[in-house]
């Protein structure tokens, strides 16, 4: 290898040019055309945006592949980036046969649109309903048996995107070894700016750092659960069966909030109840959240974004659901798709939608290939670093909230908040650990479901509410998994959120305990946060992690701090307890 250059030569500097004018090209169609399949779907709409997003593979690949021509001693160090990224770019990589290219994209809108389309019938129900009905029954019910059915009603929509899933593990990991990666999971782990294993021996270091903090918060919750359904339906020291848990993958456990309640500690709110009672409307549930991000002295959302958006389920056609956030046009376009209730859930969700948009607006006037987050648990973790400062006193500054409740009622907060954030960790990590494997092969077709099983026992501690047969597929009943979308992120995100969370409190000068600080309102944390996000992709994570936390690694300290006087609580509640499944 020749010396690195410090200037690109003419000709690799005009290859970049154009691969980001005709990717950005390319890529704005794409978006257009999902939106309108996401947002209306039917068999025109699929085929349309499963073609033009075989379009945009198609053409990043190319590009891709062309550019193994230019050595290092051509590219100045931003462009060198840009070619390591290039060949990152996109969740997916399509096979070199145009036929299988488009073959695959179809899979993946067709498995994404049977999602969509689930419904079941709950026992002694008069209709079928979708995922959100489905979902607020589990959150609600506390009968053993319609917990059940409506659990096994909604995972039935796996089982009939198993065929499809199975071709689409073998075509994407075609595409991704044409890219000279070993499979696509591999693909995906290499987007970290460090190598694949080292990558998930990080994730493992996280893990093993929360690890016992998640073990704790279910002993508490499995021994509740024992006093309210009995040691029948759950064994004092196995794992919970999942339709206990308030949330159809027991990734997060706040719905069962009232019947975990510290009773001597319980904050005495409840902000669905908040935000109903007052007649919120959909539009002000997101403008709620605007507010706080203008508060940082970020700027306010383009009238595009109010125009364009879609906030609530349309009644004559089928849309997908699950909340996300665009940015069609990688400039200004911005919306949100969501089917918004008023709920504290959705109030939250919202603050993570809007996250991802003032990312993509930060970002907006990097070049093309830089246009994304540091990696992708920053993306996530913006509007939920947000979250975590929806505090009683930001709701009574909103004038949600008559009065904060004293500190004798921080286990009641921190409870609930760690039904939010502690109990998703292990799903955040059990998601994509099944998925390498299946994408490595490591684990053939035939145990899909035995291995999902057998991996969310081992890292959640739950079991679903029957043996399941290897027939079912079960990952597929969870959105990413038909979508393509990589799971770890979120993970990522759950640990990155805190450590955000302290540093800009620190940074807005906020004295007190961690889960009493918002940054609402401080400029200079919105500097601080504000100035990361400008930098989108253009440098490696750690720099962008130093920007806003003054620290070059991950680390859970800022969630360990949180949740410490929680952790006391739960180890004197657990004395006489069991931990660990
Ligand atoms: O999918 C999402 C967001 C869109 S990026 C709503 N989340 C994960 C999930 O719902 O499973 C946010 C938290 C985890
Ligand atoms: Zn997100």
């Amino acid at each position: 290898m020749g010396a690195e250059a410090t200037t690109s030569s003419p000709e690799a500097s005009r290859f970049l040019a154009e691969t980001e004018a005709e990717l950005l090209d390319l890529v704005t169609e794409q978006q257009r055309t999902e939106w309108v399949y996401q947002t209306h779907i039917t068999p025109d709409t699929e085929a349309l945006s499963s073609r033009s997003y075989a379009r945009y593979v198609n053409t990043a690949v190319r590009r891709a592949k062309e550019s193994t021509r230019f050595g290092p001693g051509e590219l100045s160090p931003a462009d060198r980036r840009k070619m390591t990224l290039l060949r990152l770019l996109l969740p997916i990589i399509a096979p070199d046969d145009p036929t299988e290219s488009v073959e695959l994209t179809r899979l993946v809108a067709s498995m994404q649109g049977a999602y969509a389309r689930g419904r079941h019938t709950p026992v002694g129900g008069a209709e079928p309903l979708d995922l959100q009905g489905l979902s607020r029954i589990l959150a609600e019910s506390r009968d053993p048996r319609l917990l059940a059915d409506v659990w096994s009603g909604w995972h039935a929509v796996g089982r009939s995107i198993r065929p499809e899933f199975v071709r689409y593990v073998d075509l994407s990991n075609r595409g991704a070894r044409g890219l000279g990666f070993a499979d696509l999971g591999a693909m995906w782990r290499s987007k970290y700016d460090m190598e694949p294993e080292a990558f998930a021996r990080e994730v493992d270091r996280l893990w093993s750092e929360v690890a016992p903090l998640y073990r704790s918060l279910h002993a508490y919750v499995r021994s509740r659960l024992v006093a309210v359904y009995g040691r029948d339906r759950v064994p004092e020291a196995g794992p919970i069966p999942s339709q206990f848990l308030g949330n159809m993958w027991a990734q997060s456990w706040e719905s069962i909030y009232p019947l975990l309640a510290p009773p001597d500690a319980d904050p005495g709110y409840d902000l669905t109840k908040l935000l109903v009672d007052r007649g919120t409307s959909v539009e002000q549930m997101v403008r709620y959240a605007e507010r706080f991000f203008v508060s940082l002295g970020l700027p306010a959302l383009p009238p595009s974004f109010w125009e364009r958006s879609m906030f609530v389920r349309p009644r004559d056609r089928e849309v997908v659901c699950h909340a996300s956030a665009w940015d069609i046009d990688y400039v200004e376009d911005l919306r949100i798709k969501m089917c918004v209730e008023i709920t504290a859930e959705d109030f939250q969700t919202i603050h993570h939608e809007l996250g991802h948009n003032y990312y993509q607006r930060a970002y907006a006037r990097q070049p093309f290939l830089f246009r994304d987050s540091a990696h992708d648990g920053f993306h996530e973790a913006v509007g939920d670093t947000i979250q975590l400062s929806v505090t009683p006193e930001y709701l009574v500054r909103i004038g949600l909230l008559d009065r904060a409740p004293d500190a004798s009622r921080d286990i009641g907060l921190l409870l609930y908040r760690a039904l939010e954030k502690v109990a998703f960790l292990p799903f955040g990590l059990a998601v994509d650990r099944w998925r390498w494997d299946v994408f490595s092969g490591a684990i053939p077709p035939a145990d899909y479901n035995p291995t999902w099983w057998e991996i969310r026992r081992r890292y959640q501690g739950v079991v679903p509410p029957a043996p399941r047969s290897a027939e079912e597929f079960d990952a597929g009943a969870k959105y990413h998994v038909p979508s393509n979308v990589a799971y770890m992120r979120y993970f990522l995100a759950h640990v990155l959120q805190f450590q955000f969370h302290r540093a800009l409190v620190r940074t807005a000068g906020i004295p007190g305990p961690l889960h009493r600080a918002s940054i609402f309102g401080s400029e200079a944390a919105g500097r601080s946060l504000g100035e990361m996000l400008a930098m989108g992709m253009s440098r490696e994570w750690p720099d962008a992690l130093e920007a806003i936390a003054g620290e070059r690694r991950m680390s859970t300290a800022g969630l360990l701090e949180y949740f410490a006087p929680l952790q006391r609580w739960l180890d004197e509640q657990n004395r006489s307890t069991p931990v660990g499944w």
